[in-house]
């Protein structure tokens, strides 16, 4: 079968600029659409392409579809790109006959998000396995139903759904990636401030804790799998001389035994990359040993989700650190010398205080590039049952973490002037020491 994977455009809309004229924190964001690359990789037997309209025009969608004729066309989609692949996904069905399967992040959140005439079948999670045997059964004229993790869509009627227990063999370690299928985008994959290459890799999927606000929990039914180090030293192997590797788990060191076992493996490898991963701050903490191991490893900088400040809302969103638990990783990660990039939630119920009390931490943290974004509760998350009947913007463009979708504490104009005066002072200050 001819099977094309689509990468959604950036989507999303920003209130900040439609509402106010702020134009600088809307962001832009580039770097291969892996999730594909990923479910890609078991297709064997297929003809498999790759349209990644974060780097074309939504025309090459058409061209493409024109001239590969695909049997089945598979989007990937976060929330804010929920809306836009739901509008190419009409734009196929009145082209022709091709099944159309939607999954990723927001596929996993809200399947009957997609219960609509345009979708043909919805992917929950790990996407590997399911997405091959329905791609088997769709090959053997064989109706999609049945598979675990996959839903057949019934518009006007519920969606059901045989839940998938995920498991080790959902990861299929033995077909790696598909890179080829983005050979020819591969030089705008780069990080932008440096200009450099980079490729990305999983180590581990789920995660061992469940943060109200996250997506990722989900992705696993709740369980924490971690890939094999020989898949994932033959992924890096594949990625040739590029000299960046982004691991995209969302949490990468949470089993600190096999994070420690894959570092052996890529020092034995005679490997010599830099690397970048999601950490814990709890887990630094508890593992000083394990990441120098890592940084002698090549681990080059790591993201952390401190999240937030004060313990109650830290609390709140079920973070479970300890209290001092994110200056014991500060302390760790500088003796490292680990560069570090720390994740921060401002709430919409954030005033002039919190915003200078965030301001003044990360001054004194040491964090070399922070991130903000704004609390976001997505449908599907613990978080947006305990704020749905607060929220007033549901259309799902502005679910980009970048705007408040409750009302805000402070004036709504004032309160992302305060977001944006923030980070333009934080990225001054990075451009100083860069
Ligand atoms: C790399 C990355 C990006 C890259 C994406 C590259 C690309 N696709 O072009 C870039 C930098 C562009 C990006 C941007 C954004 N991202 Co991002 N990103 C990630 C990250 C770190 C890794 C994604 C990844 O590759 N995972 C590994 C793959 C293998 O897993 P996966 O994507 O889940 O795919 C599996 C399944 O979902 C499923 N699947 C996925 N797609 C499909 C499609 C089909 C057809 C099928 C069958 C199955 C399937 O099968 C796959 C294999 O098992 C995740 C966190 C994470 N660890 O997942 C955040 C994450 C996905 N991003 C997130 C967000 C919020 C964003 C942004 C909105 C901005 C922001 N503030 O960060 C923007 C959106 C861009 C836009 N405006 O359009 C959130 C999504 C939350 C949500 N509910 O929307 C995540 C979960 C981070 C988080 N912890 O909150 N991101
Ligand atoms: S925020 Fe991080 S630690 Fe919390 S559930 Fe998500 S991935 Fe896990």
């Amino acid at each position: 079968m001819n099977i094309l994977l689509v990468n959604p455009p950036n989507a999303g809309r920003s209130i900040p600029e439609e509402e106010y004229g702020i134009t600088s924190i809307k962001q832009l964001f580039r770097g291969e659409p892996f999730s594909l690359e990923a479910v890609a990789g078991p297709l064997a037997g297929h003809d498999v392409r790759i349209a990644d309209l974060k780097c074309e025009q939504e025309q090459y969608l058409w061209d493409e579809y024109a001239g590969f004729a695909p049997d089945v066309v598979g989007f990937t989609a976060v929330t804010c790109e929920a809306n836009t692949v739901l509008r190419l996904a009409a734009g196929l069905k009145r082209r022709g006959r091709t099944a159309v399967v939607v999954g990723g992040t927001h596929a996993t959140l809200d399947p009957a998000f997609f219960n609509r005439p345009e979708v043909d079948y919805v992917v929950v999670g790990l996407g590997k396995r399911s997405f091959s045997e329905l791609v088997d059964r769709l090959g053997r004229d064989l109706p999609g139903d049945g598979i675990p993790g996959v839903s057949r869509t019934s518009p006007g009627k519920p969606l059901s759904l045989l839940p998938r227990r995920y498991c080790r063999e959902d990861l299929m370690d033995e077909h790696p990636p598909r890179y080829d299928l983005v050979a020819r985008w591969r030089d705008r994959y780069v990080i932008e401030r440096l200009g450099l290459r980079m490729g990305f890799v999983a180590t581990a999927e789920g995660c061992t804790h469940r943060c109200s606000f996250c997506a990722i929990p989900g992705m696993t039914g709740g369980r924490y799998l971690t890939h094999s180090p020989e898949s994932v030293i033959r992924a890096i192997g594949l990625l040739g001389d590029i000299p960046f590797i982004r691991m995209t788990d969302a949490n990468s060191f949470g089993d600190p035994a096999a994070s420690e076992e894959l570092c052996d493996a890529i020092a034995a490898a005679g490997i010599k990359k830099r690397f970048f991963g999601d950490i814990r701050a709890d887990t630094i903490a508890a593992n000083p040993g394990l990441l120098k191991k890592w940084k002698q490893a090549g681990l080059h900088a790591v993201v952390v989700g401190f999240e937030e400040l004060e313990p109650g809302r830290l609390g709140a969103y079920d973070k479970r650190y300890a209290g001092g638990v994110a200056e014991q990783a500060l302390s760790v990660l500088h003796e490292t010398g680990l560069m570090i990039v720390g994740d921060f939630i401002v709430a919409p119920d954030y005033g002039e205080e919190e915003f200078r009390a965030l301001e003044e931490f990360i001054g004194r943290s040491g964090i070399q590039v922070p991130v903000l974004s704004i609390l976001t509760p997505v449908p599907g998350t613990p978080l947006y049952e305990t704020m749905r009947e607060q929220i007033t913007v549901r259309d799902l463009d502005y679910y980009t973490f970048l705007n408040a979708v409750v009302p805000t504490r402070m004036p709504e104009k004032e309160f992302y002037g305060a977001f944006a005066e923030l980070l333009k002072r934080l990225h001054d200050k990075l451009q100083r020491t860069a």
